[in-house]
């Protein structure tokens, strides 16, 4: 298939016209809010390329950069780089236009990259990062090296799926072997797969990655209690749970909750939506209550919704744009504006808040982009400015606290003053955050704003313009 093909058969029917960003909403009520600058998506790609620049610079070829100490390493297996931000960055690249650098990255996988790495791959972070990463690739770009290169990752993965008793994977595959290991994940490993997996079978026209997909969903979905709730924890091989305790939508499983939404969304699968409906329908009933005027969602007990615990990870803060998308939207809104609320209080929110004191339990924060996820989603559902003007919030505070000389880093404490920080880039902060935030404030002419779908790990898998 040529490119133009691959993206016209992937594009829903009857949105191809280039939508707006937050720019076209120049009459936009906007007070009592921030009002982003004009030069927001010049800043914003400045800023992504300070990060770029110093990868290229001090770890090239490498999987993540360490920009304080100008070092890296890799991710997955020691000694065995895959080039992770590279791959990450591609649709990113793409969408920015940012040719010359898409080239060069597509030219060093295309020269460097085998996944035949005798070493234990963690099947869950290979396939949002490394599969939809080269799917991306693929599909921004229609190079067919990196079509054949997903096809070879995602095979080498698949028996984390075939050899399990009950279709749910394991944890982890040597690329190599194919012995499989690690047999009790969480949901978010044992679900988030279906996008990746379903757009593959399309592409390549076989159906394999998408009913493995669905078998483990199935196999999961199964285990629910009589209250529609789910644990955490499932043994692959016994079918059993190993906890009691349902904690969505935070982690560790988030994105389980969000790729059955996508399923349908993104695949029309409607398996996929009734499933989300009756675990969501469930948790809005035993999980969600409001503290102070905040609305958030407790962990209970999945046998009788008893009471277990109120913390909340910053990675739940995604949930509002499921929400939104799936019917929900004012518990949606409500959901934003509650960590908008933490995000007012900590100009880069931590990892983890007891919500009754909205107090950090967990002071660090890995460059986290799931705050900046919903905004993008919520202003593309809504058109609302709180949304863009809220982004805007979230870039000046990374901007101001994250930033270093050769790049952006982890924080090891926002509470202090100065933020107290680590020396890491992650490899997803080329593929989330500043993709978000870019593609709110620049109309981009490679991006359609009112069709698209991006993965849980900013893969745009659907809703990529060709160039012009
Ligand atoms: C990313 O790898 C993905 O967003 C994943 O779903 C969980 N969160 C990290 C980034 O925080």
């Amino acid at each position: 298939m040529t490119r133009r093909s691959v993206l016209s058969a992937l594009l829903a029917a009857g949105g191809l016209a280039a939508t707006g960003g937050f720019n076209d909403l120049a009459g936009a009520a906007t007070v009592g809010l921030v009002r982003p600058p004009a030069t927001a998506a010049t800043q914003i790609r400045n800023e992504f390329l300070h990060a770029w620049n110093g990868y290229k610079q001090f770890a090239w070829g490498h999987d993540e950069v360490h920009p304080v100490s100008g070092t890296f390493s890799e991710f997955f297996v020691p000694g065995h780089p895959i080039g992770l931000s590279i791959i990450e960055a591609l649709d990113t690249l793409y969408v920015m236009e940012l040719d010359a650098d898409l080239a060069a990255s597509v030219a060093w996988i295309e020269q460097n990259l085998s996944f035949d790495i005798d070493g234990n791959f963690h099947v869950f972070e290979a396939i949002i990062r490394v599969v939809g990463g080269l799917l991306a690739g693929y599909l921004a770009t229609g190079n067919q090296k990196l079509l054949a290169l997903t096809v070879d990752l995602t095979d080498r993965l698949l028996p984390a799926f075939t050899k399990s008793p009950t279709g749910m994977p394991y944890q982890f595959v040597n690329l190599h072997t194919g012995a499989v290991s690690g047999n009790t994940p969480p949901l978010a490993e044992i679900g988030t797969n279906i996008l990746e997996f379903g757009i593959l079978s399309k592409v390549t026209g076989d159906p394999k990655y998408f009913q493995a997909a669905k078998t483990a969903y199935r196999a999961a979905i199964a285990k629910r209690s009589s209250l529609n709730l789910m644990g955490t924890f499932l043994n692959v091989e016994t079918g059993a749970w190993a906890d009691t305790t349902d904690q969505a939508p935070n982690p560790p499983v988030d994105s389980f909750y969000e790729y059955l939404w996508g399923g349908w969304a993104l695949l029309g699968d409607q398996e996929s939506r009734d499933w989300f409906t009756l675990l969501n329908t469930a948790l809005t009933k035993f999980s969600v209550e409001t503290f102070h005027g905040n609305t958030w969602y407790k962990q209970v007990n999945f046998m009788t919704g008893a009471l277990v615990g109120r913390r909340q990870s910053e990675l739940a803060s995604f949930w509002g744009e499921i929400l939104g998308a799936s019917g929900n939207a004012a518990l949606g809104a409500a959901y934003y504006r509650s960590w908008t609320a933490v995000l007012n209080r900590f100009p880069v929110l931590p990892e983890e808040i007891d919500y009754t004191t909205l107090a950090a339990t967990s002071a660090g924060n890995q460059f986290r982009p799931e705050y900046v996820n919903a905004s993008f989603d919520l202003f593309f559902q809504t058109h609302d400015p709180f949304y863009a003007s809220t982004a805007w919030q979230y870039f000046q505070g990374m901007r101001a606290n994250a930033r270093v000389t050769n790049g952006y880093t982890i924080i090891n404490d926002v509470t202090t003053s100065p933020m107290r920080l680590g020396d890491l880039f992650p490899a997803y902060g080329f593929a989330e955050n500043f993709k978000y935030l870019y593609l709110i404030f620049a109309n981009s002419p490679r991006f359609n704003s009112s069709d698209f779908y991006l993965s849980t790990e900013g893969k745009v898998l659907r809703g990529l313009l060709p160039a012009r």
